[in-house]
């Protein structure tokens, strides 16, 4: 039935959909622990520092070409059994119009922080035609690809807020905070006005073929359960909502949420994504009758390789339990790290026996 022009679709297609990443994702049985890292692009490693040379990150981002070619580095280096989108949480908010950049050793930084109900209207909401790059460099990814699966990503309304009021990263989010307590009435605009560009920019990415999306809410486990339930997780909620109206596996993730995984789980999750603090046998208890994805300490890829994959096994026979498991580090690869350490560890979650 397919319409494809491309007679190596539908075969493409099939191994997609039997691939192990989005078995597992699906709570299927599985023929190995499927494995990917968050940040597997990116600066640790030396063939991305290349083609970066002189490219200013939004810029890169912008450029399928090196959208695709980026992407695929880790894919090829490591042979991981998905892909992560090279973009960035903010590049939407770029894309609608927003004055930001991203300086390279600092992160995000927006030249006019948000205060204003005002300020909140003047940010539009985003459509395909803000984002025609996105929708190219995911075609091309997905046909380059072939059987690996692709993963769409969004920041969640929190985390992304947090760069839009502070201004720039932040390690208290006491500005955010404190217009979540004290204007309630800005703060639920600004959390609806990036829950729908967050949603919007996920159904491009799995319109041009994404196969699997992750909401990144990593500076979540600032909040209580309290606040992030009464003010934050209806809004990711939504997303999660409308990104599951697209049939495709969503992965929710935060750093720190140990005490918040029941809830990131209820806010519509597939899989939930635990940082390497919570040992991973509670987190499967706890999310109920969901998927993990994590949580092997990004540190351990510095141990020796007998230390690191004694404690990946560990991992694997904990993720064993849960209704489906993929392995991740507990946050994103940290940029020293030796591209070596995670080829040994790719290759021994890998061929890690399940039965
Ligand atoms: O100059 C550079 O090379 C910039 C470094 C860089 C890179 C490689 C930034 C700036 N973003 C990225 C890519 C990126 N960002 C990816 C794709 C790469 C991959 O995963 O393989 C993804 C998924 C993100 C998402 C992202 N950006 C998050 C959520 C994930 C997480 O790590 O928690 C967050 C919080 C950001 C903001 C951001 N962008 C860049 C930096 C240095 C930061 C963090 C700043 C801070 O500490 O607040």
């Amino acid at each position: 039935m397919s319409t494809s022009p491309n007679p190596e679709r539908p075969a493409a297609d099939e191994r997609l959909r039997d691939s192990a990443f989005l078995r597992a994702a699906r709570g299927e049985p599985v023929p190995h622990t499927p494995v990917w890292y968050m940040r597997q692009a990116g600066r640790s490693l030396p063939e991305y520092l290349r083609v970066r040379q002189g490219v200013g990150m939004l810029e890169s981002c912008m450029d399928p070409e090196l959208v695709v070619e980026i992407t695929m580095q880790p894919v090829r280096r490591y042979g991981v059994d998905a892909a992560i989108f090279f973009s960035d949480i903010v590049l939407p908010l770029k894309a609608v119009g927003v004055d930001l950049d991203i300086k390279a050793g600092v992160g995000p930084v927006v030249e006019n922080p948000v205060r204003t109900l005002d300020d909140v209207a003047a940010i539009p909401d985003l459509t395909p035609d803000h984002v025609p790059f996105i929708t190219e460099a995911v075609r091309s990814l997905v046909a380059e690809l072939g059987g690996t699966p692709l993963i769409g990503f969004a920041g969640a309304p929190f985390t992304v807020a947090s760069y839009l009021v502070e201004g720039g990263p932040s390690k208290e989010h006491a500005k955010t905070k404190a217009m979540m307590f004290g204007a309630p009435d800005v703060w639920d605009a600004l959390m609806r006005k990036i829950a729908g560009i967050a949603a919007a920019y996920l159904e491009v990415q799995v319109a041009a073929g994404a196969s699997a999306v992750q909401l990144f809410d990593s500076w979540a486990g600032a909040l209580t359960p309290r606040d992030y339930r009464d003010h934050v997780m209806p809004h990711s909620a939504g997303v999660l909502e409308r990104a599951g109206a697209l049939g495709v596996p969503r992965i929710h993730f935060g750093v720190g949420t140990g005490s918040l995984l029941e809830l990131m789980g209820e806010a519509g999750a597939d899989v939930v994504g635990v940082d390497w603090r919570t040992p991973l046998a509670d987190a499967v208890s706890r999310v109920g009758h969901r998927g993990v994805q994590g949580n092997l300490d990004p540190t351990l890829v510095f141990a020796p390789t007998e230390v690191m994959t004694a404690r990946a096994a560990e991992v694997i026979e904990a993720g064993r339990a849960a209704r489906g498991h993929i392995f991740n580090l507990g946050h994103g690869v940290i940029p020293s790290t030796d591209p070596a350490a995670l080829e040994r560890l790719t290759e021994f979650v890998q061929s890690y026996p399940l039965d």
